[in-house]
């Protein structure tokens, strides 16, 4: 269940028993706290600078990469894909990692995802046809569910206003993304990336990607929101993001029009930072990672005078 007004006032009282004070313009989701709360959590250090173009050269070197390995054989729908017992770290028919970061100022969240894909596929049918990634976003790092598309709406007509997760979802390459031409009830032209169940343009969250010898790399600026679409989540030191992203790796054209009448074996793989499957992770948002945001760098130490 989404919360209600009421549950929220009485978490907010709990959290104020428990911390003594709010401090002004922290929203619930956001209240500092130290150290991880889920599993698995990354640190996300305050990056500035970047600029969205597929080139990570506006990235610190010694950015952390957090492996995206966890590949899900979901049938129907997702097969191995020849990854069944591949190290996903090293393997040159797929391996990807994530490096996270922040910028407070611009009040966005940097995701960079570095795939190693031997065969390069892009389709605009479904989520079967193409490679792609996903994002899973919940600014409010709650543990909202739902069981279901809310009052009985379908993947055309539900508002991501209703769900507890954001999935941003990107491809390598132009044209629609997952033949999704209608989402909260309106009609939706091929943008890259989408916003599942609602508009893309309604946020400032943007996607590049870059293609060369056999990686993908995909540039994210990621807007979370308390509320879409008018509440974005305010992004501070010690505040915690709900978050997992998956990699999707199609490497033979399709050749029908749905997941279930592929040959088995070409299959797209389904693979995630977070290890557990426990459903669509639109529909509960207890089943995501977390980013937690760090702290500005420190100061310096003085300089030598000499
Ligand atoms: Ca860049
Ligand atoms: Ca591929």
């Amino acid at each position: 269940m989404m919360v209600s007004l009421g549950q929220i006032r009485s978490r907010l009282l709990t959290v104020t028993v428990v911390l003594g004070v709010i401090p002004a313009g922290v929203s619930i989701g956001q209240v500092p706290s130290k150290g991880p709360t889920r599993d698995p959590s990354v640190e996300a250090p305050v990056l500035s600078g970047i600029t969205i173009d597929g080139d990570l050269n506006d990235w610190p070197a010694a950015l952390p990469r957090y492996p995206i390995n966890h590949l899900h054989v979901l049938p129907p729908y997702y097969g191995s894909n020849g990854l069944e017992g591949a190290n996903l770290m090293t393997s040159p028919d797929l391996s990807a990692a994530f490096s996270v970061g922040y910028d407070p100022k611009e009040n966005l969240v940097y995701l960079a995802v570095i795939v190693r894909d031997d065969m390069h596929v892009v389709g605009h049918d479904g989520f079967w046809d193409t490679d792609a990634v996903e994002v899973y976003v919940d600014g409010r790092h709650s543990e909202d569910s739902v069981p279901n598309y809310p009052g009985g709406k379908n993947p055309e007509t539900a508002d991501a206003s209703e769900l507890p997760v954001f999935q941003y979802i990107g491809i390598p390459g132009e044209g629609r993304i997952y033949g999704v031409k209608k989402s909260s009830g309106r009609d939706r032209g091929p943008d890259n990336p989408i916003l599942m169940f609602g508009d893309i343009k309604k946020t400032r969250t943007r996607m590049a990607f870059r293609r060369t010898r056999g990686l993908t790399v995909y540039e994210w600026a990621i807007e979370a929101f308390d509320h879409y679409p008018d509440t974005p989540t305010k992004l501070v030191p010690g505040g915690k993001l709900g978050f997992d992203v998956a990699v999707v790796d199609k490497d033979k054209p399709a050749v029908s029009a749905a997941a279930e009448t592929e040959p088995e074996d070409d299959r797209s793989a389904w693979v995630t930072w977070v290890p557990e499957y426990r459903g669509l992770k639109f529909f509960n948002a207890a089943n995501l990672g977390e980013v937690v945001l760090g702290l500005p760098p420190a100061a310096g130490p003085p300089a030598d005078k000499n």
